[in-house]
């Protein structure tokens, strides 16, 4: 119980990293965890986790496009583009250059923080569902709308949008640093566009020895970043969508083994972990459009990665018959973002 909430989500974990907790299981990547992690490292070799970040191009997700770069405006109102000092500074021979980019959080590799889906729901007990997150964290106030400025382009249409609570640098302030364990997907089912459930879950875990644990940093290969990468720039969304393993968020087996096997965040290289959309809710029901989300996001503080790039790190662990290495993943400590490209590092 909080101030926030009296009835906590059927299955959640609310209250139990403390009454204003914001980093859910990340909690658990205590300093065993990192030197578990670090005792992995046995080559001193390093994967880059990383799609370019302009990469997917446009359309995966229509809301979301790829960075676009500026040049800084010096206050002689030049662009500091090849800019010579010595412009401003008599004998200087400096050349400088210096850039901003306008970068959708989510279009490419990513981390969605614990701000990113929430639920309608009735905390209060009082027959009126609210807008709502994890560890009862509230839409109003907590998400803070954003301004409109009516006469700005769409992309800086509505400014000032801020998680004051669950954002992005909660993350971020943990280092995001432990055992990674990769279960290849790909391995046991190539690009079908397959829907993958509990029992496929365990079956390609056995078929590798991976073994999660509570506390671990779970990566699914799924081949998904690999047709990314092949298609270039000019993405087919359609196909795309239409390949590689994707979780099935509607079986509820595979929610509980991801509640009891502890582990700290969940990370794949394709869209959104789960498939989307999800088979439909019962008619005339209501539920999650994205359960795997709600599951982890909203009821036990999971942290999702998405659109990683796993391709040469699997490629290598199944080569050395391993699972398990050193993850570091930190997002942006950007306060008060609901999401946060990274650019993680394997060590092996
Ligand atoms: C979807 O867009 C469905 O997932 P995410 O927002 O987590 O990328």
């Amino acid at each position: 119980m909080s101030e926030r909430w009296v009835r906590r989500p059927e299955g959640s974990n609310w209250g139990d990293f403390g009454a204003d907790d914001q980093k859910g299981r990340l909690n658990l990547l205590t300093p065993e965890k990192v030197l578990q992690g670090v005792a992995e490292v046995k080559e001193g070799k390093s994967f880059c986790l990383s799609l370019p970040l302009d990469r997917p191009g446009r359309g995966l997700n229509p809301a979301r496009h790829p960075p676009r770069h500026f040049a800084t405006i010096r206050h002689e109102g030049r662009p500091t583009h090849n800019f010579p000092m010595s412009a401003v500074i008599p004998g200087a021979i400096d050349v400088v250059n210096d850039d901003a980019v306008l970068i959708h959080t989510q279009v490419s590799t990513q981390w969605d923080s614990l701000a990113h889906v929430g639920a309608m729901f009735d905390v209060m007990g009082d027959g009126n569902p609210v807008a709502v997150f994890y560890n009862g964290w509230r839409g109003d106030p907590h998400i803070v709308a954003p301004q409109e400025h009516p006469d700005a382009p769409d992309l800086l249409r509505f400014e000032g949008m801020k998680a004051t609570a669950l954002g992005i640098q909660n993350m971020a302030e943990t280092g995001v640093q432990g055992r990674g364990v990769l279960i290849d997907l790909h391995a046991h089912f190539g690009r079908e566009g397959k829907l993958v459930g509990y029992d496929d879950l365990l079956r390609a875990c056995a078929a590798t020895g991976a073994a999660v644990e509570a506390g671990d940093m779970v990566c699914l290969y799924t081949g998904f970043g690999d047709v990314v990468l092949e298609m270039g720039a000019d993405t087919d969304v359609a196909a795309l969508h239409a390949s590689c393993a994707r979780l099935d968020g509607r079986d509820e087996k595979l929610l509980q083994w991801i509640t009891d096997s502890g582990l700290a965040v969940l990370i794949a290289d394709n869209y959104a972990v789960e498939a989307v959309p999800a088979t439909p809710c019962e008619p005339g029901g209501a539920c999650a459009a994205l359960p795997l989300h709600q599951h982890c996001l909203f009821k036990l503080g999971i942290h999702l990665g998405e659109l990683w790039h796993l391709s040469e790190l699997a490629a290598w662990l199944s080569a050395h018959n391993r699972t398990r290495f050193l993850l570091t993943a930190p997002p942006l400590r950007l306060p008060g973002a609901v999401g946060s490209p990274a650019t993680p590092v394997a060590t092996v």
